[in-house]
């Protein structure tokens, strides 16, 4: 069975990865990543220092998924640079994803000059979607400010680079961010960031289950999935060849990565369920993934990608 994936010119032994934020803030987690039986792994998106992020409880696991606004904690860019150089000096072949999401325009251009002079040989993922930080609106819902900053990165960035989008829900705004997306060589997007500022309450108590923000936080898990799967079908059947896209949100189990590369995704991370579970959920979807591939009659992912049936 051939579960071979690619993003740009990388070949991945088969399509599982974490979402960022999710087992990659330090060192022991990122270990974990590199010896599961996953494709590849991305980093905690990063600012160009240490963040302590917001007062907790900051995750909460609910019945259909998660609530979160951690509000960016992480080691500071420099930690997860060089954690990926080493890496991949001692897999060759091997590469993973650098997230990185500025505070600040500057602070993006800064992490990017960075990279791209350092020895860094794997994808940069521009994170355009965090919810979480107060009083710093989600860059992927301003058009202008997406166009501009990719604009000002592509003017001299050489490496490999994708952007992490946040979910959108009408068909005007696919179109209009696939048309702006559509002006740059990047290597991918990934749909979706977690849905932002969703709000779960605890009814026996009154109260909402996370601090910061009065309880408004991103949702993950089985809440998001239909949205998940919506965001990468609609970017797949508009962005040039060119662009891959990875599905992320929603995936529990082997039918759900499925579902995400039918609809047209390269690469599929798995969140609030990997939180849950832990690391060795990568074998169970493994498992789940060619069962249902055998099942179909399909050997490779080539096979079914992308090929969902209208009815
Ligand atoms: O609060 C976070 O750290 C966070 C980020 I940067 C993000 O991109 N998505 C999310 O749900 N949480």
């Amino acid at each position: 069975m051939n579960l071979t994936s690619r993003i740009a010119n990388y070949e991945f032994e088969n399509p599982l990865m974490n979402a960022s934020g999710v087992w990659c803030d330090n060192a022991e987690k990122l270990d974990e990543m590199v010896q599961s039986p996953a494709g590849s792994f991305v980093t905690k998106s990063a600012t160009p220092d240490f963040r302590e992020g917001n007062p907790s409880p900051r995750y909460v696991e609910v019945p259909l998924g998660s609530i979160n606004s951690m509000g960016l904690p992480n080691l500071g860019f420099d930690f997860y640079l060089d954690y990926s150089i080493t890496f991949q000096n001692e897999n060759p072949g091997q590469i993973n994803f650098l997230s990185i999401a500025g505070m600040a325009p500057e602070e993006n251009i800064l992490m990017l000059k960075k990279i791209n002079d350092s020895e860094f040989k794997g994808i940069t993922e521009l994170n355009l979607s965090c919810p979480n930080v107060p009083g710093k609106p989600q860059i992927g819902y301003d058009f202008e400010a997406t166009e501009t900053i990719l604009t000002r990165a592509f003017e001299f960035f050489k490496k490999p680079i994708g952007v992490k989008l946040p979910p959108y829900f009408d068909i005007a705004h696919f179109d209009e961010m696939a048309k702006i997306l559509n002006k740059f060589p990047l290597q991918y997007v990934n749909c979706i960031n977690s849905i932002g500022n969703g709000l779960y309450i605890d009814a026996d108590k009154e109260e909402v289950v996370i601090k910061p923000k009065d309880g408004f936080g991103g949702i993950g898990g089985a809440y998001v999935k239909p949205t998940a799967l919506a965001n990468v079908r609609a970017f797949y059947t508009r962005l040039n060849k060119g662009i891959a896209v990875i599905g992320c949100g929603g995936v529990e189990n082997g039918r759900d990565v499925f579902e995400h590369l039918l609809c047209g995704a390269q690469m599929v991370q798995v969140g609030s369920q990997l939180a849950k579970e832990g690391i060795t959920i990568f074998d169970r979807l493994l498992q789940e993934l060619k069962a249902i591939m055998e099942e179909k009659g399909y050997s490779s992912i080539e096979d079914f990608r992308g090929k969902l049936k209208s009815i």
